[in-house]
């Protein structure tokens, strides 16, 4: 397969001026028609005229009005055309019904939709398929189905067919349809300027009772966005459609974003705190999307963070704004340790701006997103919110109808602030996690602090240059009160102090406060201090941060020296349990278990081999530990977590019931699920129902309420994904594999559902010990089912290829237990280029 660099980027030689397209909709004779009008690109030197296809099959092709016999390629198509503009016009036929990869037009549970991103559009006609080639659509679909949609604004419409316009200029990865016998939440949203705009939900029937929530959340980011950006909607109609069978979870075309439904259905019997939450989220992210993605686009998929880094920083601000900061930065950093940081220290890594892929689809990464958002905040606390926003105003205005480079977006922050961002551009070349590591001395009231960094060689990056690092720093004098604030350090070298004067006694550091880069800090302090800090720290990201590191250093001395729980941990986690003054969600996530998986990077990076049963079994001792130091409180603790009244996913509700959670499970370790079971019982809301189904399943008990559950739930898609992955993901490590194999024999499971697919193998992905279970049976079965998934869904089987991305830091049976899966998966007859190139990564 093809390697696509981002140094051999090239214009197209002509500009799209209109585009129509009309759609016959039939399940497996669908017919499209284009009528493109194309005018040579005067700045391009000429070039053949090439236009993207795959799987389509041509009926009819003309050059202003004269049939062509144009030449077919495996990817597209050529022809001669004449020197000036022309009009291209085609007929196609596909086949939405056996699309089953959900790229291009396919069916849904009876359903048509679309997913064009990123190259999805070719699959459905003809066209320049690249996002710099940008056009205004008048799309006319002709179906029985009583809903008709497409981008923009309404046009004419009659029995049958549905006409629509979209004004704004876009390339074709956002372009959408969707047709069938849905039913609409609807509701409406004036904007700051006055303009009226019409707002739906399109759901199955049936649905229409878990639209309301998302509604709400779709004009709570309307709102924000005028009030924070000033960015305000640019159309007479707003659509959302959910979709059962999706490969991401939202896509943002314009006017008409179409959901995964686990992403946008939500009720309280149905939804727990955490969905909710998700859905208000990636609502505000594909809305946001209108402006950082689709006003403003990218020039090429190598730029795809400058939409999906910047939009994930403004949803994580939204959430922030909504809700509660501190726990969404807590919750936020947990998920990049989690994810990016494990992307980022094995054979996967890349920049966030990547230079060379072979399928872009594999590009979706945490590293795009997630890293790509934490680069948008230091840039924001390195330059101050005043500029940022003032850069912001100039990105848009220079920007609007661009298809844009992080050139482009460096040069407005260096414009506004006058700053040279030469240096902090290697945040976007350069893959891997830095390291920092801290000394300090206290000498004549000066208190110096001696960083250095170091990034790890990454594939193809032996070698790293030092980055910008703002590292926010505040010190706490000996009895707890802060005497310096929070101020923000710009590292700039590979080495570098920093200097405070005038102190009366050497201060204890509160370093990288509200984790101010995405770095690994290497800090040796003592115990005694890690307590301090976790008691006194003004800051709630290092308060919490401490008492990570209690519990990581307590849990690496039990893998390695088998010792027993630290009793610092233990007693300063419970002072922290018992105390009523933080916020019951702050308590919640101090007593949430650091990922074994987190924990065998942390050891595979202090050099040793991790053992995963070894890791299972400290976090087991140490949450057996915590539960009997905190026993005689528990019951009090619970009976405090009550809500009082109907549910209501806001985040005080939701802190309450996170820490009824934790309480929960640990309470089921001590009264052999008595509570559990009473509390499965009576929870009127999915949080607290599945809360008490987890504690029980983490036990290896709870099998009638798990059958219970099953008889209730066994209509709703939705929840029974979360029935499926609850087994696998509390399965003990020797069942795991098991327990997953036989859940695929159930008559629910199907890997055409990617959803439900997840459910089952994203769970034993991440049930750490299980899935490294030593027999390899995890690994085994894992691969069995991607090698079946691969030739119905490329893209879903290459993203679940990533749980072996690890491998290399095990033992050498696992190592080569996991090589011989990835051998195997890689030798299948017509394996796709999404899974090809994610394998053969993986084994480099
Ligand atoms: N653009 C793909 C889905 C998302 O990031 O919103
Ligand atoms: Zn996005």
């Amino acid at each position: 397969a093809e390697t696509i660099y981002l140094k051999d980027y090239t214009p197209f030689g002509w500009t799209v001026e209109e585009v129509h397209l009309t759609f016959a909709l039939h399940p497996t004779k669908t017919r499209v028609k284009s009528r493109i009008r194309f005018v040579p690109n005067p700045d391009v030197p000429p070039q053949e005229f090439f236009l993207h296809g795959e799987n389509l099959t041509l009926i009819s092709a003309a050059i202003d009005g004269a049939t062509i016999p144009p030449k077919i390629t495996p990817k597209g198509l050529t022809a001669d055309v004449p020197v000036g503009p022309f009009v291209w016009e085609s007929e196609v036929e596909i086949s939405p019904e056996t699309n089953t990869a959900l790229e291009g037009l396919y069916m849904s549970n009876g359903m048509y939709c679309t997913q064009c991103e990123a190259e999805g559009f070719r699959k459905i006609t003809y066209y320049p398929d690249r996002p710099d080639v940008m056009s205004t659509f008048t799309v006319r679909v002709e179906g029985s189905e009583p809903v008709l949609l497409s981008n923009g604004n309404k046009g004419d419409a009659g029995t049958g067919f549905a006409e629509w316009h979209d004004p704004w200029p876009k390339p074709a990865y956002l372009f959408a349809l969707v047709a069938g016998d849905l039913v609409n939440h609807p509701d409406n949203f004036k904007t700051q300027s006055g303009r009226d705009v019409e707002l739906n939900i399109w759901v199955r029937k049936g649905d229409e009772d878990k639209c309301a929530f998302g509604m709400q959340a779709l004009k709570a980011s309307m709102t924000w966005d005028e009030e924070v950006y000033g960015r305000e909607y640019d159309l007479d109609i707003f659509n959302i459609v959910a979709v059962d069978d999706f490969n991401m979870g939202a896509m943002e075309n314009k006017g008409l974003n179409i959901f995964n439904s686990s992403c946008v259905l939500a009720s309280p019997e149905t939804s727990t705190d955490d969905n909710f939450e998700r859905i208000e989220a990636i609502i505000a992210h594909e809305y946001f999307h209108n402006w950082t993605g689709n006003r403003i686009t990218c020039r090429d998929w190598f730029q795809l963070c400058l939409k999906e880094g910047l939009t994930v920083y403004r949803d994580s601000q939204f959430t922030s704004d909504l809700r509660s900061a501190p726990v969404k930065r807590i919750s936020d950093v947990i998920d990049l340790r989690g994810r990016q940081f494990r992307e980022d220290g094995g054979p996967l890594a890349h920049p966030v701006r990547p230079e060379s892929f072979v399928e872009i689809n594999n590009f979706y990464t945490a590293t795009v997103y997630e890293k790509g958002a934490e680069v948008i905040g230091m840039l924001k606390r390195l330059v101050g919110d005043e500029d940022y926003y003032k850069a912001l105003d100039l990105y848009f205005t220079r920007h609007d109808g661009d298809a844009a480079t992080i050139e482009d977006w460096l040069n407005v922050f260096e414009e506004v602030t006058g700053r040279n961002l030469k240096r902090f551009k290697r945040w976007y070349s350069s893959a891997g996690t830095p390291r920092l590591t801290v000394t300090d001395k206290f000498k004549d009231g000066r208190y110096t602090l001696t960083f250095k960094q170091e990034t790890p060689p990454t594939p193809g990056q032996p070698q790293k240059k030092p980055r910008v690092i703002p590292i926010a720093v505040g010190l706490l004098g000996p009895n707890g009160d802060e005497v310096q604030p929070t101020t923000l350090l710009e590292m700039t070298k590979r080495q570098q102090s920093f200097s405070f004067e005038g102190l009366a006694s050497k201060p204890v550091a509160s370093i990288l406060r509200d984790f101010s880069a995405p770095v690994v800090l290497e800090h040796e302090r003592s115990n005694a201090e890690r307590a301090f800090l976790l008691a006194h720290d003004t800051d709630p990201f290092n308060k919490w941060e401490a008492g990570q590191a209690l519990r990581r250093a307590s849990l690496i001395a039990s893998v390695t020296t088998g010792a027993a729980p630290d009793t610092a941990f233990l007693d300063a986690v419970v002072r922290v349990a018992r105390d009523d003054s933080l916020d019951p969600a702050f308590r919640a996530l101090v007593l949430q278990p650091i990922g074994q998986d987190d924990l065998a990077a942390t050891l595979h990076a202090q050099g040793h081999t991790p053992d995963p049963q070894a890791i299972y079994d400290a976090s087991e001792t140490m949450a057996q530990s915590l539960a009997q130091e905190l026993a005689d409180s528990l019951p009090r603790l619970y009976a405090d977590t009550t809500v009082d009244g109907p549910f209501v996913p806001d985040a005080t509700g939701a802190g309450k019931r996170a820490l009824n959670g934790r309480i929960l499970y640990m309470l089921t370790r001590m009264d052999g699920g008595a509570q559990a079971r009473a509390q499965f019982k009576t929870a009127d809301n999915m949080t607290l129902k599945l809360a008490a189904l987890n504690a029980l399943l983490g036990q290896d008990t709870g099998t009638d309420e798990a059958e219970n559950f099953f008889q209730l739930w066994k209509g709703d898609r939705l929840v029974m994904d979360k029935w499926f992955a609850a087994q696998v993901a509390l399965a003990k490590p020797e069942k795991a594999a098991d327990v997953a194999e036989a859940l695929t024999a159930h008559p629910l499971f199907t890997p055409k559902n990617p959803n439900r697919f997840r459910a089952v193998f994203g769970a034993l992905t991440m049930n750490h010990a299980g899935f490294h279970h030593s027999s390899g049976r995890g690994y085994a079965l894992l691969a069995d089912w991607l090698i079946k998934l691969d030739a119905l869904n490329p893209q879903t089987t290459a993203r679940m290829c990533t749980a072996f991305q690890t491998f290399a830091r095990y033992d050498d049976t696992r190592r080569s237990l996991a090589k011989a899966q990835l051998t195997r998966i890689l030798s299948t007859n017509d394996l796709s280029r999404d899974t090809t190139e994610m394998v053969t990564r993986i084994l480099e």
